[in-house]
């Protein structure tokens, strides 16, 4: 079977800005919650940081002249907060701007379009000490930033995401401590989760204002909950998991508000939900966008607990069909979610902005880097893609996480993502098999 994809299609790969740039102290970069995270003993798996990273903010040359040999159209990258106003709220620095000016030229001089995300979970530390993202003076210090950096790169950027999965920005940071700035505390987790979403509307209109012409959307990673048995325990599991992890987010950005099960979930908890919403947020949530950005990675099984549930159908899956960072590979919950958003959430077009698989497979003894279940695992997901836009989703480009290997937040330099090895002892890239095959996929248009 072959698997083509209209012409216009965009093919790309993504970033974010501190697992891969490094360079946290030079042009005036101000303190992350990350820096001080990872300082945390215990915080980060290999006790590693983003410090230096893929010195990325060093080598943007040669690794867009890489991008280029891979025949990308897109590149997906987040800006640094840090970089751009590094007290969070004042004055903007001028050579962070400077170096993302550089980085968009640099892409439009070698023919790549450049995707920029606003916030990829780097908040100015300062914006933290004074409650990060439970208060609600976050979600209005994002707008000054926004501007500043969408006048200046507006008139080339032509592609804006505002947030890259607040899911994880305000759950993994706020509720499970997994993630900068490592609070437990799950009314901040809400109130976070609400900010986040609200300076996604506060800013839509600013990046109207800078950018014209421009398209811009938000991001939300997505994970499918899978009963593991017929039984209502476990139904009721998956309507949980999935109204807590998608829902959530999916329902507010397209003006239903938000989830009122989940409401009533979190209620029958003694948390009220909706204690950071104030009148006219979500109408302000719900302001009108271009497309939707799609992360998916592996989807969830859901089970409501050992006694009284029917036998299990859906088994936990082995190793064999694991990735290294042990999420599972199940490419058809991927199709079954974009047929979902096209027919529940329409008629936004969507844009895959990231999808991958962490495998460890290094050079051998020849240098080649034969990383073939990450070929298996994109083909499939392709396939799922494909699949979808047959079944009528609008799916209109697909951007493989991540161009290389990166600091992989708490899990450090642990797993890999890249399409390009990254030896961390020397800054030398190594395109794995994966990146030759995407290049020959792009090339062609598809799957052949
Ligand atoms: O590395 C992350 C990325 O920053 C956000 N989405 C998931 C990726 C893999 O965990």
């Amino acid at each position: 079977m072959k698997y083509t994809f209209p012409p216009d299609f965009v093919w790309g790969a993504a970033t974010s800005s501190y697992q891969i740039e490094g360079a946290t102290r030079t042009g005036g970069r101000g303190p992350s919650i990350w820096d001080t995270f990872a300082a945390r003993p215990g915080a980060i798996k290999d006790g590693t940081n983003g410090d230096v990273a893929c010195e990325h903010y060093h080598h943007y040359p040669h690794d867009i002249a890489l991008m280029r040999s891979l025949g990308l159209q897109a590149y997906r990258f987040s800006i640094a907060w840090p970089r751009i106003v590094p007290g969070g709220t004042g004055a903007v620095e001028p050579r962070g701007l400077d170096f993302y000016d550089r980085l968009v030229d640099a892409l439009l001089a070698a023919g790549i379009a450049p995707w920029a995300t606003l916030y990829h979970w780097d908040l100015p530390q300062p914006l933290e000490d004074r409650g990060g993202w439970p208060v609600r003076a976050t979600a209005e210090a994002f707008v000054p930033y926004a501007d500043a950096v969408t006048r200046r790169l507006g008139d080339r950027v032509k592609h804006w995401i505002t947030h890259n999965e607040p899911w994880c920005a305000s759950t993994l940071g706020y509720l499970t401590g997994e993630h900068a700035p490592g609070r437990k505390e799950p009314a901040a987790a809400l109130a976070a989760a609400h900010h986040l979403l609200l300076s996604h509307g506060l800013v839509v209109p600013v990046v109207r204002a800078n950018s014209p012409g421009a398209k811009v959307g938000i991001t939300l990673n997505l994970t499918p909950a899978t009963p593991a048995s017929p039984s209502p325990l476990d139904a009721e599991a998956a309507r949980r998991f999935d109204g807590a992890f998608n829902r959530w987010f999916l329902d507010p950005v397209h003006g239903h508000g938000y989830p009122k099960d989940v409401v009533a979930d979190y209620a029958a908890a003694g948390i009220d939900a909706l204690a950071a919403v104030r009148a006219g947020d979500l109408e302000t949530i719900a302001v009108a966008t271009d497309f939707l950005g799609v992360n998916y990675y592996t989807r969830h099984i859901a089970r409501g607990g050992e006694a009284g549930n029917a036998p299990r159908v859906v088994e936990e899956p082995g190793p064999d069909r694991r990735t290294d960072i042990g999420w599972e590979v199940h490419a058809e919950s991927f199709r079954a979610l974009l047929v979902r958003l096209a027919t529940e959430y329409p008629p936004q077009p969507l844009f895959i902005t990231e999808n991958g698989a962490a495998t460890h497979d290094g050079p051998g003894a020849d240098g080649r880097i034969v990383d073939t279940r990450r070929v298996r695992y994109l083909a499939e997901h392709l396939e799922a893609v494909a699949a979808a836009r047959a079944a009528g989703a609008r799916v209109d480009g697909y951007f493989a996480w991540s161009l290389m290997d990166n600091f992989e937040w708490a899990w450090g330099y642990t797993q890999r993502f890249g399409l390009v090895w990254v030896d961390y002892a020397t800054q030398a890239r190594v395109p794995k098999d994966s990146a030759h095959w995407f290049r020959d996929v792009i090339a062609r248009g598809g799957l052949g």
